[in-house]
């Protein structure tokens, strides 16, 4: 872990920097798979799967019966844990719906807009180290707050074909009735063509590992949307005297844990403060399952001392993390401050765990500095915003003559022409 000192501005973009990775080398073979399920749809999804995931599959749809078994697997408290999590984030999206708002721009002119869901979604749930099944709720209840009509779902399964019971009964509990035994590339290119088997979709959501983030963007090619460009975790802790070292050193193992290219940073306003979160890390790293991981995501990352309060947010401003803490004695004067961060979490009570599972809020968040420019996934990512406007004879009458200068200007007396007759027959009507 490295420990800096109130670094020099000339040195923070070379602090923060992420470990970069240059995922172009995976284009060709995403591109070949792509070509081969766009042609071959099924048999190639089936050919992959079995390449990748050595699962040799008949029947690429979860049977119900497996989402039967899942349900008598899972322990009660699990299953109540996750209606928790799953009641409030519905609560926090739910409380996202704008209602439409009609403005009379010039008298007789009334614009609006309205929101439409996207008619079809494919929610990717990542396999791999740990089955993220919280990641379902994330996705799934705001497509169906919006009104999204089809919800497709894939998710790797393992060499005998089965998926988690956890990820299965999430599923089942969200209402997704497309659940397919498909992960990686292949799932992604599913989705954006359409086989057989698994539905087309418009928009694809959720996480994955650099061979997903490389098809997501691939699928941007042919006309389909994506929530984020995805990447490693990260949280960002601000600290000052008033910080619990415990809670704080605790929040960071919670992401490093995550990935050996996760990236945690501590900002803290007191130097005894940082120390003692470093010793705390240090006795909590050691008793982590997960230690492995989370060392080498350790190693990457800094704790960072700044002597100055300005210095500390535009340092934060500058990185834009994913996940951001605040635990100083002035949580409420700093929060204005923040300009960049995907997801904000306020004082000791507020750890990160919360809003990765059971506060309401969303965990599909912007990563790798894209919380300058991106917001995190909410119900807003599952709809359109169509513009409506009725405009009476009188209101073409206020604004009809500036449209037919603008045409005029711009060359074009089609466009011109449009109002005129308009106009010249409410002349007409008026004289008669
Ligand atoms: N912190 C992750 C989400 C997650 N954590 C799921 C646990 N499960 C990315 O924001
Ligand atoms: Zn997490």
């Amino acid at each position: 872990m490295k420990k800096i000192l109130d670094p020099d501005k000339e040195t923070w973009a070379a602090i923060l920097k992420r470990p970069t990775q240059s995922y172009a080398s995976l284009e060709p073979l995403v591109a070949k798979i792509f070509t081969e399920i766009a042609d071959e749809g099924d048999l190639a999804v089936k050919k992959y799967t079995k390449e990748f995931d050595k699962a040799d599959l008949s029947r690429l749809e979860v049977d119900q019966s497996a989402i039967d078994h899942a349900k008598d697997t899972l322990s009660v408290e699990l299953k109540n844990a996750i209606e928790l999590a799953k009641s409030n984030i519905e609560a926090f999206h739910a409380s996202q719906q704008v209602l439409p708002k009609k403005i009379e721009t010039a008298k007789g002119v009334i614009c609006w807009q309205e929101k439409r869901a996207i008619e079809k979604v494919g929610l990717y749930i990542p396999g791999g180290t740990a089955p993220l099944f919280s990641t379902i709720l994330m996705l799934a209840v705001p497509a169906n707050i919006a009104g999204c009509e089809e919800v497709v779902m894939c998710t790797p399964c393992d060499a005998e074909g089965n998926i988690h019971p956890a990820v299965l009964y999430t599923a089942d509990l969200c209402g997704i009735k497309k659940i397919f035994k498909v992960g990686g590339i292949q799932a992604i290119a599913a989705m954006t063509f359409g086989t057989e088997s698994i539905p087309q979709v418009y928009k694809i959501f959720g996480p994955g590992n650099q061979y997903v983030t490389v098809a997501k963007q691939m699928a941007m090619k042919f006309g389909v949307t994506i929530d984020l460009p995805a990447g490693p975790s990260e949280l960002l802790v601000y600290a000052d005297d008033s910080a619990n070292a415990s809670f704080m050193a605790a929040d960071l193992l919670s992401q490093a844990e995550h990935g050996v290219d996760s990236q945690v940073v501590l900002v803290c306003r007191s130097m005894e403060k940082l120390g003692e979160i470093e010793k705390e890390l240090d006795e909590q790293l050691k008793k982590l399952p997960r230690k492995d991981i989370a060392t080498k995501a350790i190693e990457n990352s800094k704790l960072i001392y700044c002597s100055s309060e300005k210095d500390a947010i535009d340092l934060i401003n500058l990185y834009a993390p994913e996940h951001l803490i605040l635990s100083t004695t002035d949580n409420a004067r700093i929060i204005p401050m923040i300009k960049n961060a995907g997801s904000v979490f306020v004082g000791n009570y507020s750890p990160e765990s919360a809003g990765d599972y059971a506060s309401g809020t969303n965990h599909t968040l912007p990563t790798n500095g894209y919380a300058r420019n991106f917001s995190g996934v909410n119900l807003e990512a599952f709809q359109k915003t169509v513009s409506f406007q009725e405009i009476s004879k009188e209101g073409l009458v206020q604004i009809g003559t500036a449209i037919e200068l603008m045409a005029e200007a711009e060359g074009l007396f089609a466009h011109k022409n449009a109002v005129t007759l308009r106009l010249d027959s409410i002349s007409d009507n008026t004289k008669n």
